[in-house]
């Protein structure tokens, strides 16, 4: 399996209700208005035309499902977006989300699974966001995704759309820093690997990204699916975000993770999650927003020589 140009299709998925702050509903118009779609086009691939998608309405009488918040508009949400990644990569395509909360990743990681039943998953995060609807804190759901897709969430039937999954030891994180003490357990009892600040302050940012690919990919045949949470990024580097974590990757850091993902061949979807162009000056919103698009860049094969 080799993608050598693939045709990108860019997912905008305008939608916040996995967490409590509004504004990232606005991160796809922004990042696009910086400009992404032509940038990609510069690196000589070509972009399906950017499709408007509305829809991603609040329900009304979304009540509680136990701890979870806004279940039916999360699930509505997730699985339009679950369909549209799907229909790309099944057309061969290359789909880049672009968000909008991370709870999104449940449609883009379903729709990947579909097309590509052998991915793995690269989850570059400050946070693990693998609570259970019983683990959860907060209830919110971006927090969530991964235990819906590893088939770990138990039987919530809002959520019975999501058919594939994706097995623990096809997951690796990069970037953790803020685990809850619930998802600390979760990753020991499915031994999953994950490889936090502390590992990359350890080994650098080069081996980390060997030693994740080797955990997943050893044969270096499957598909990758790159999810990229900006909070990842040190907040001096992408301070517009809801849930900044202090000492996360450096600029270059971020970068090296996405052009070594691209160098596998191997990446078939990219999602860029998180940005919230609401929050901070205006400033730190610009920098983001290009910090966001450098990175999907990097990840589409933008090098430095
Ligand atoms: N772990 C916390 C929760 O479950 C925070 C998750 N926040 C994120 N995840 N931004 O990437 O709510
Ligand atoms: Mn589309
Ligand atoms: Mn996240
Ligand atoms: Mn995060």
């Amino acid at each position: 399996f080799k993608f050598v140009k693939p045709q990108v299709a860019f997912v905008n998925a305008p939608f916040s209700h996995g967490q409590p702050k509004r504004g990232t509903e606005t991160g796809p118009v922004q990042l696009i208005k910086h400009g992404l779609a032509q940038q990609v086009e510069t690196l000589g691939l070509s972009v399906d035309a950017i499709e408007d998608h509305s829809g991603f309405s609040v329900l009304e009488n979304d009540t509680d499902i136990g701890k979870l918040k806004y279940p039916r508009t999360v699930s509505a949400a997730t699985e339009k977006v679950y369909q549209e990644v799907k229909k790309h990569a099944q057309a061969g395509k290359l789909p880049v989300t672009l968000g909008g909360d991370h709870s999104l990743a449940m449609g883009t990681i379903s729709g990947s699974l579909s097309a590509h039943p052998e991915l793995c998953v690269v989850w570059v995060d400050a946070h693990a966001d693998l609570n259970t609807p019983e683990t959860t804190e907060t209830g919110n759901l971006h927090g969530c995704p991964l235990s819906f897709l590893l088939g770990i969430a138990g039987d919530i039937p809002e959520f019975s759309w999501i058919k594939s999954q994706l097995h623990p030891s096809r997951l690796v994180y990069i970037g953790l820093r803020d685990v809850d003490d619930g998802e600390k357990r979760l990753l020991k009892e499915h031994n999953i690997t994950a490889y936090s600040m502390h590992h990359v302050d350890k080994w650098g940012i080069g081996r980390v990204v060997e030693m994740a690919l080797n955990d997943v990919n050893p044969d270096g045949t499957r598909p990758v699916h790159l999810s990229f949470d900006v909070d990842a990024m040190d907040p001096s580097v992408a301070p517009s975000t809801g849930t900044p974590v202090r000492g996360g990757l450096t600029f270059r850091e971020g970068h090296y993770i996405c052009e070594a993902l691209h160098q596998t061949g191997l990446l078939v979807a990219v999602d860029l999650m998180e940005v919230n162009p609401t929050l901070e000056d205006e400033r730190a919103v610009k920098q983001t927003v290009s910090v966001g698009c450098s990175l999907v860049r990097s990840a589409l094969g933008e090098t430095l020589l």
